[in-house]
């Protein structure tokens, strides 16, 4: 096993199995919290669904073609829980653990280094019924099918991702009912806060003890609040936000404790010997991050306040988030200076610019390029500061669904045609094979900045 201090500066891409998978009834695979949500009338934009999505499940091998030539050296996925146990725990989906074999032989037969995640918010239903992430007992559930999952795939897949972004499952999903599995209720959020951290505990301990070889992390997204007015409470709204959204989660990983102000609303849930368990070592801490948030203090709402609109001056993308590269620099100096932080992979950035194909039959996105560009010129910054930086995934290689927006948001490097489902390489896919070519041997992230 190389020691990672040595293995070259990673560019790539992300994508989720929700999202781009489809065939959703395929291969033994039982429906996920999203296959519910998305199915209930009213909970997803103009009724999309992931039922086929971009067919990936079907076509992985022209999507790694696409991988090959863009030249990215690794590609972030996930896996489907639902699709390799589909009974939530215990008995494993041949045909299910078959598609990801083939997926990660096709990558490493391309070269292409695979990080896994291993939870992208596609929570089996059958578990939900169950009381999901509110129902401690997850602790147990998730431990089984990490376990099984790594030590089926774990002979080539090195990079193992817990959860990916733990902070959007407990809110938008519990606490705003705006992605699956739909509720708005304080307590199960709460739960569910916790729940997340301790079954991502318990999942590295094992995985741990099973290999040590294996390069263990997860990922959070870095999405601080600032008050969106000059009201008082909107200011102390902004903090709580950061509590809940960002300190919630990489206080107790890595400094073993809650923030001293969300401690209370979470303490019924806090059994002792857990924060230990919370507090593991890791390999490394996947980051994504894509904008700050406007915070506005709001009585009626249940976590006491709300996001909104950045003010008419800032630069946005199509989804109304800022462009504030300068804030990408500034939130890894922040989480450099604040927590003992271990080596840092941006597992996810990148924007949704409405796209459109031209009469040449190509997609223009000019927007997009110049985001990316200053994007990893700003994390360029921040490793020229020491940040330990060690690689970067462009959120996203495909278009994809965009969980309560369906199709409508554009994130992909290519562009894809939901009723053909082909693929369109956008300016920005070249663009991009073009950089990585210029910066592919860059085994020292500090000199990333240098070499620019
Ligand atoms: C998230 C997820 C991705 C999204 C992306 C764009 O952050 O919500 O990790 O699944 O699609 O971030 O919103």
């Amino acid at each position: 096993m190389s020691d990672p201090s040595t293995e070259s500066f990673f560019w790539g891409t992300a994508t989720a199995s929700y999202q781009i998978e489809g065939a959703a009834a395929e291969g033994g695979r039982a429906p996920s919290i999203w296959d519910v949500f998305a199915h209930t009338p009213g909970k997803v934009e103009r009724g999309d669904t992931g039922d086929v999505a971009c067919d990936h499940y079907h076509r992985f091998k022209e999507d790694i073609a696409l991988m090959r030539d863009l030249g990215i050296q690794a590609y972030r996925f996930s896996i489907s829980w639902s699709r390799v146990l589909p009974g939530g725990i215990a008995r494993p989906n041949a045909p299910g653990f078959d598609f990801y074999d083939r997926l990660v032989d096709e990558l490493m037969a391309g070269g292409l280094t695979p990080f896994a995640t291993l939870f992208h918010w596609d929570l089996p239903q059958v578990l939900q019924v169950s009381g999901g992430f509110a129902n401690r007992d997850v602790v147990g559930w998730f431990s089984d099918y990490a376990v099984q999952t790594a030590e089926r795939l774990g002979d080539r897949v090195k990079h193992w991702i817990m959860l990916n972004e733990p902070s959007v499952y407990a809110c938008l999903g519990h606490a705003l009912g705006m992605h699956a599995p739909g509720l708005t209720d304080l307590q199960a959020f709460r739960a569910v806060t916790h729940h997340l951290n301790l079954a991502q505990g318990a999942a590295l301990r094992v995985l741990r003890s099973t290999n040590p070889a294996w390069r263990l992390g997860t990922t959070l997204n870095l999405h601080r609040g600032v008050p969106a007015d000059g009201a008082e409470a909107s200011a102390a709204m902004a903090e709580r936000h950061n509590d809940l959204w960002n300190n919630c989660f990489l206080g107790p990983l890595l400094s073993g404790a809650y923030p001293i102000r969300i401690l209370p609303e979470l303490e019924p849930f806090v059994r002792s010997g857990d924060l230990e368990t919370i507090q593991q070592t890791v390999d490394f801490l996947g980051i994504n991050h894509y904008n700050r948030a406007y915070i506005q203090d709001d009585s009626n709402a249940l976590l006491g306040f709300r996001s909104v609109a950045p003010p008419s001056e800032v630069p946005r993308t199509s989804f109304d988030w800022e462009i504030n590269p300068q804030e990408f620099r500034d939130v890894l100096l922040w989480l450099r200076d604040t927590y003992p932080c271990p080596p840092i992979y941006i597992t996810e950035n990148g924007a949704y610019f409405d796209d459109i194909v031209s009469v040449d039959g190509k997609v223009h996105d000019a927007r997009r390029i110049d985001f990316l560009d200053r994007y990893i010129q700003a994390m360029q910054e921040a490793q020229a500061k020491g940040v330990d930086v060690r690689g970067y995934f462009v959120w996203s290689l495909l278009d994809n669904f965009e969980w309560a927006c369906g199709y409508r948001p554009t994130f992909g490097l290519v562009k894809v045609d939901f009723n053909s489902l082909q693929r369109i390489p956008k300016d920005s896919y070249f663009w991009y094979r073009d950089f990585i070519r210029q910066h592919r041997n860059i085994t020292h992230p500090q000199t990333a900045s240098a070499s620019r």
